[in-house]
């Protein structure tokens, strides 16, 4: 076991807002009396109308409602940006780091930011767009993208982000699933100095997006796209035609803020809403107390504005706080990997917060590409997605951090809007591979798989059983589903879909899904969905998905595909249905192993026994446990022996 302990040094135990003894504290109240620990939070927030009420809500079927801060009235967009003017105008809110190293980067203060998202939102109301409308936005990371959303909750639209490296195919069926009838793209997207498509994917979605009758575009690249007269707007000539005054509608607290699909262990992706009030407090008070953020400091969040971490750990939490959020356009490892280090140095980055896939690709390249750059401005590191193995956490802190700096693990979901179990760097002592203890507000309960809590040292299923400010809210449209998907396996709780250990010191320590839903290089993917992609193709009769070990994307996907009579299995067939999930899906969601299975594993009922499919993929071919009740104990046999990888 890697318990080793790197206690609090005195120094950030001095100097942090929250030291343990002001951590054990706060946790206390906010359980003991939640209803005044929320409202005395809320004030961090600027009210339209301040609220009475904190947290309604009831987890149980006969009563399911969760709602925060009801009768409070405000606008996300106001409090990222006005409330900052008086005092922190000029201060920079947002740099841009662009992809490739030898272009400048861009800046905006807070003034310029107002000035941009009143301009955005004059452009989304020109075009149509009203409080309550789905505005769907496949951007690039450039300032745009923060602008668009900022724009959104202003005049109290609902954003659905949908990640750039998503296909047509899925752009299609999010724009679709909530009726979005504008969408928000670029011309291109740039990567690695590869360009993306993105207006191209735009044009190839209209097919299946009926919905859509309105397209603004914003130049980033200068790349040639076809413009359709009628549907597609270019974004700066529209912007040139509108003032820089919008003013910022007043919103219920419950009004929706935004719409973002995430995978899960069944069917198709679901439309996870979150709130107005309840999220942006969240995403403020964790940004806050998890990073010690004082503002003037330099942030990086080095996550895609397309994933949750984007959405709260980019704009809406260090916005909400007046800090100076940086966006990268890049990756990892271009022109080399160095990169991040070097944006490090060039903006004097003190916090950085990334994922511990990408940690572990930048520490295969080797130390030389860190210990070349200085890194002398980082104060505190962060990590988000996975669980981050003891031996990457060790390089983060040793190599990266030089051993001054405390590594948050943060554990969340896009589900819970912001972080839930994390340590605080000035209160809680770290151990590699533990996200440590619940942030005050957060109440975990470990249950076994008949729902019975487990107390102490123990392991099973995570469940909180309380609401919090930041909760979703529901799956657009169907309420139903996001009952029984999240309140219906453990009556009364919110069950997670993840595994978990505690130890003796009450720490939290995430063993990955326990559901099927697999975490490729921290990004969420339902093994249904890789499963439906690939039998739409028409030599496919079956398909079976799961999780594999990988040593850089912590999971990879192994495919089991049955064809249909007649269709040969080689290796051409292989390539074609690797290429055809990536482009019904996108290249996340390409399968690292795809092997041809003549039959799968089945129960007498019919159901694929995922289990021994995983055991085989994880090469444990000695422990493949029980395999008696399957209806054809022979095609196991198959399956060991055509092993691929
Ligand atoms: C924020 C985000 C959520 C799933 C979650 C869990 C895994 C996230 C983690 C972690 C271990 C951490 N996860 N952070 N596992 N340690 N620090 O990633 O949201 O894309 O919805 O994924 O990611 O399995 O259930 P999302």
């Amino acid at each position: 076991m890697s318990d080793s302990l790197y206690p609090v040094s005195d120094e950030w135990a001095r100097r942090a807002r929250v030291d343990a003894a002001g951590y054990e504290k706060l946790y206390g109240r906010s359980i003991a009396d939640p209803g005044s620990f929320w409202l005395e939070q809320a004030k961090r927030l600027d009210w339209i109308r301040r609220p009475e009420l904190a947290g309604d809500w009831s987890f149980d079927e006969e009563d399911f409602h969760i709602s925060w801060f009801a009768d409070g009235k405000l606008n996300v967009a106001a409090n990222c940006v006005d409330r900052h003017l008086g005092r922190r105008g000029d201060e920079i809110a947002i740099i841009w780091e662009p992809d490739d190293p030898n272009e400048e980067a861009r800046r905006y203060t807070y003034r310029q930011l107002h000035e941009e998202v009143c301009r955005f939102a004059n452009v989304l109301k020109a075009e149509g767009v009203e409080k309550g409308d789905r505005v769907t936005v496949y951007m690039p990371m450039i300032p745009e993208a923060a602008f668009a959303l900022l724009a959104c909750a202003r005049i109290g639209a609902i954003h659905s982000v949908v990640f750039g490296g998503f296909s047509p195919e899925a752009l299609a069926g999010r724009i679709t699933d909530c009726d979005s009838k504008v969408v928000i793209t670029a011309d291109e997207g740039r990567r690695g100095g590869k360009r993306v498509p993105l207006k191209a994917n735009v044009d190839a979605a209209a097919a299946h997006a009926r919905a859509m009758e309105k397209v603004i575009v914003v130049k980033a690249t200068g790349g040639e796209v076809a413009m359709q007269p009628g549907r597609d707007v270019w974004y700066h000539e529209a912007a040139a035609l509108v003032s820089a005054e919008c003013p910022a509608e007043p919103m219920g607290a419950e009004d929706p803020l935004f719409i973002l699909y995430t995978s899960g262990s069944t069917g198709k992706p679901k439309g996870v809403l979150h709130s107005s009030a309840g999220y942006l407090l969240w995403a403020s008070y964790t940004h806050e107390l998890v990073f010690d953020y004082r503002p003037g400091q330099v942030y990086w969040c080095a996550a895609d504005i397309g994933w949750v971490t984007g959405h709260s750990y980019i704009v809406y939490g260090p916005l909400a706080n007046g800090g100076t959020t940086l966006m990268f356009e890049g990756v990892p490892n271009w022109p080399d990997a160095s990169r991040i280090w070097q944006v490090v140095d060039r903006h004097q980055v003190e916090i950085l917060y990334t994922a511990p896939t990408a940690l572990r690709a930048l520490m295969r390249e080797g130390d030389a590409y860190v210990a070349k750059t200085s890194r002398k401005s980082l104060k505190l590191l962060g990590t988000v997605g996975e669980p981050i193995n003891p031996e990457a956490w060790r390089w983060y802190h040793a190599v990266v951090g030089e051993g001054r700096c405390p590594i948050v693990d943060t554990w969340w979901q896009t589900e819970t809007g912001g972080q839930m179990i994390s340590p605080l760097p000035g209160a809680t002592g770290l151990k590699p591979g533990s996200a440590t203890l619940p942030l005050p507000g957060v109440d975990p309960q470990i249950v076994d798989a008949e729902g019975t809590v487990l107390h102490g040292a123990t392991e099973g299923n995570l469940c909180i059983a309380r609401s919090w400010p930041g909760q979703m809210r529901t799956v657009w449209g169907d309420h139903e589903r996001f009952f029984q998907t999240y309140f219906t396996t453990y009556p009364g709780k919110y069950f997670t879909g993840d595994g978990c250990r505690r130890d003796a010191d009450g720490y939290y320590w995430i063993t990955g899904r326990v559901d099927d839903v697999i975490n490729v290089s921290g990004h969420r993917m339902g093994t249904a969905e890789v499963e439906s992609a690939l039998v739409l193709h028409p030599k496919v009769a079956e398909a079976a998905v799961v999780g594999m070990p990988h040593d850089i994307k912590g999971q990879g996907i192994y495919a089991y595909v049955t064809l249909n009579t007649g269709c040969v299995a080689d290796e051409a067939l292989r390539t074609e249905l690797r290429n055809w999930v990536r482009t019904e899906i996108g290249p996340i969601a390409t399968p690292d192993a795809l092997q041809f299975a003549p039959g799968l594993p089945k129960t007498r009922s019919g159901k694929i026994m995922r289990r021994i499919l995983r055991k085989i993929a994880e090469g444990e071919v000695s422990s493949l446990g029980d395999t008696s009740t399957l209806a054809d104990p022979a095609v196991v046999d198959d399956l060991v022996a055509n092993r691929v990888g």
